[in-house]
C-alpha cells in the first residue's frame, strides 16, 4: 500500500510541476506594442532574445492605427517581401499560439517591416503539440480573414482541478493505510 501511495505523490507532484509550466501569454514588445519602433530593427529582436518560448504561449500583438500581424516564410521576413502574404490579422489585439519551431511575423503595411515592425520567434516543443493549424484566435471573436477559430484549449485550471484531485486521493490512501 505504502508504494501505491508514493506512486500517487510522485504523480501528483508532476502534474504540478506541469501545471506551473502551463502556457504564458506574452505581449510583443511589452509597453512598446506593436508598431514601427522607434529602435529599429533590433526594438523586437531585442524583445523577443529576452525570452524562452514554448510551444503552446500565446503572443499577444497590441497596436493602434494602420498595422498588421501577418506570418510569413523566413526568405520574406528576411527580405520583408509582402508578395505573398495570405495569414494576416488586421484587428487589434491579436493573439497567436505559437507552434514549435520558427514563426516570422511582419506588419505588411508601407515600409512598416523594413523600417522594424518585424518579429521572428522560436518556440521549443513540449510534450505533444497542441491543435496545430490554427493558431490564430481572437479575443472579440471578430474574423477578418477565412481562417476558422482554433478551439478552445483545456485551461490552467482544469489542470489545477485534477492536481487537487489526485492530491485528495493521495491523502485518503495515507489515511486508509
Ligand atoms: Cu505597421
Amino acid at each position: 500500500m505504502a508504494s501505491l501511495v508514493a506512486v500517487i505523490v510522485v504523480l501528483a507532484a508532476a502534474l504540478v510541476q506541469a501545471a506551473a509550466a502551463a502556457a504564458k501569454t506574452y505581449i510583443v514588445g511589452d509597453s512598446l506594442g506593436w508598431k514601427v519602433p522607434p529602435g529599429g530593427v533590433v526594438a523586437y529582436s531585442d524583445w523577443a532574445s529576452q525570452h524562452k518560448f514554448m510551444a503552446g504561449d500565446i503572443l499577444v500583438f497590441n497596436f493602434t492605427g494602420g498595422h498588421s500581424v501577418a506570418i510569413v516564410s523566413m526568405d520574406d521576413f528576411d527580405a520583408c517581401n509582402t508578395d505573398n502574404v495570405t495569414n494576416v490579422k488586421l484587428n487589434s489585439p491579436v493573439n497567436y499560439t505559437l507552434n514549435s519551431g520558427h514563426t516570422y511575423f511582419i506588419c505588411f503595411y508601407d515600409d512598416h517591416c523594413v523600417e522594424g515592425q518585424q518579429l521572428a520567434v522560436t518556440a521549443s516543443a513540449i510534450g505533444s503539440p497542441t491543435s496545430s493549424p490554427a493558431p490564430w484566435s481572437s479575443p472579440s471573436g471578430q474574423s477578418d480573414n477565412n481562417t476558422p477559430l482554433p478551439p478552445l484549449q483545456p485551461s490552467s485550471a482544469t489542470r489545477v482541478v485534477t492536481t487537487s484531485f489526485l492530491i485528495s486521493i493521495a491523502f485518503v490512501i495515507t489515511n486508509l493505510c
